[in-house]
């Protein structure tokens, strides 16, 4: 275990790069230097949640970059550019977005889901340094509350509660078997070949990844569609949410934005902003109320739904998005039992290494395929903090003990991956057939934050 933390740490050391825009050095840190050469806005979040137990200057570093990029409408993006690496497809060329982020900082166009909110307040409540708490207050929380107001304005114009997310991309499981059906309002036929073709050259995950686990052709002809379409409506934020193709209230994201609002609201209240603080508060329990609603009584399962068209449908795909609303705790307490059960069925979700991305039992459940079956840390972490709000279930707790044991034991004997085999937790079973990217920055950050944080905790 000590071995494996710094082993972990390691990791996170090697994959951190600096450099200097507009006169300011950034310290970032990248998933993974394999392919993910840039910064990502869940991982780093994630990264700085490890980052603060170990070394409280990095994890600010790693939130003063990720805000850097953010958009005069309050967005902060998926990808953070590396201006000296090329290796990654979409790079900072193909967005569009030159006059969104602030003067040599490139960004992609999207977002993804707002753990940003979590992470400030774990670093915020984790950092001793007098300093760095009053320049997280200073110079990172107004951002990361500008960037709530672009979601809430910006992303829920209805005010129902639910944001929409525009891309796979923006919701972190990109090739989850729940965006299968959203991604058919995109006929293949309508997609310029002037976008094809930039895909049939430039695409490099299937040359420096496995192809046969990465997510298909015609999707990725999608992906790009997308961000040609966006592009061609300059990137404004009120056409895009109107007129996109894509456009989901996915329940793992708007699990993400409750909890966020919450942690958030509880640092403002720590600092006497309470106005602020019922502001967010009152979002997160809109939000609940309608991730709720969002619950199959019949199945147990909460559905995402596809704001495509006038008339909203419900996503049938049964994924481990499902177990997000504990963490939101939008799972009524008389329906918790059967979202433990749920969660716990050996034929569904809790494989030999829990917990599958998608249920064993759904038609497309694959193990080795992208967000398509196996499991993840990143999503492991959610379920982990999910059920420690049930700190009144006894059961809730011993799942939650024996889910952290497993996703550490999985990490320790198969090292730092970015996913694995639910079935036997190989990351890369019968090299060289690799299994997601390796030397994974959040596998490092989250084996740091769950040995500390279990020992924190009761
Ligand atoms: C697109 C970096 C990111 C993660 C996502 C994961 C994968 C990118 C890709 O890698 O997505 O954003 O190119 O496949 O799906 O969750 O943030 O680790």
């Amino acid at each position: 275990m000590v071995e494996s933390v710094q082993r972990a740490i390691s990791i996170l050391d090697k994959n951190v790069y600096q450099v200097t825009l507009n006169g300011t050095t950034y310290r970032r840190t990248v998933p993974s230097k394999e392919f993910y050469v840039h910064q990502w806005l869940w991982d780093s979040a994630t990264h700085a949640m490890g980052l603060v137990y170990v070394d409280e200057q990095r994890a600010f570093d790693e939130l003063f970059s990720l805000v850097s990029g953010q958009w005069e409408n309050g967005l902060i993006a998926q990808i953070t550019f590396n201006p000296n690496e090329k290796k990654y497809f979409p790079g900072p060329e193909y967005w569009g977005t030159e006059k969104c982020a602030t003067g040599e900082i490139k960004t992609s166009g999207i977002t993804q889901p707002p753990l940003l909110g979590i992470s400030f307040a774990h670093v915020f409540s984790h950092t001793h340094s007098k300093k760095l708490q009053s320049r997280l207050l200073l110079e990172i929380l107004p951002k990361v509350l500008k960037y709530h107001d672009y979601l809430k304005d910006y992303r829920d114009p209805e005010n129902s509660g639910l944001l929409t997310v525009v891309h796979p991309w923006e919701t972190g499981l990109d090739n989850s078997p729940r965006w299968d059906k959203p991604l058919q309002n995109i006929k293949l036929a309508d997609i310029p070949d002037s976008v094809k073709s930039l895909v049939n050259r430039y695409r490099s995950d299937d040359k420096l990844g496995d192809p046969r686990v990465r997510p298909g052709l015609d999707d990725y002809y999608r992906y790009m569609y997308l961000v040609h379409l966006f592009k061609s409506w300059n990137w404004d934020y009120r056409v895009i949410v109107k007129k996109s193709p894509f456009a989901v209230k996915d329940i793992l994201f708007n699990s993400l934005w409750c909890e966020s609002n919450e942690a958030l609201a509880r640092v403002l209240t720590t600092i006497g902003r309470n106005d602020d603080a019922l502001r967010l508060k009152g979002w997160a329990d809109e939000t609940r109320q309608a991730l709720r609603a969002r619950r199959d009584p019949v199945t147990g399962y909460f559905r995402d739904q596809d704001v495509s068209s006038a008339t909203p449908t419900d996503i049938g795909a049964n994924t481990i998005a499902t177990f997000l609303p504990l963490l939101a705790e939008a799972v009524d307490e008389k329906d918790a039992a059967s979202t433990l059960s749920l969660l716990t069925d050996p034929a569904q979700f809790w494989t030999k290494t829990p917990v599958a991305s998608t249920a064993l039992s759904a038609k497309e459940f694959d193990p080795l395929k992208y967000w398509r079956g196996p499991t993840w840390p990143i999503t492991n972490l959610f379920v982990i903090e999910g059920l420690r709000k049930y700190a009144k279930s006894p059961r809730a707790q011993s799942i939650r003990k024996e889910l952290e044991d497993k996703t550490l034991s999985m990490i320790d004997a198969h090292g730092f991956f970015e996913y694995y085999d639910p079935q036997n937790g190989a990351a890369r079973p019968g090299k060289p057939t690799p299994l997601g990217f390796g030397s994974f920055s959040w596998s490092a950050a989250i084996y740091v934050y769950l040995t500390y944080r279990r020992k924190e905790v009761v």
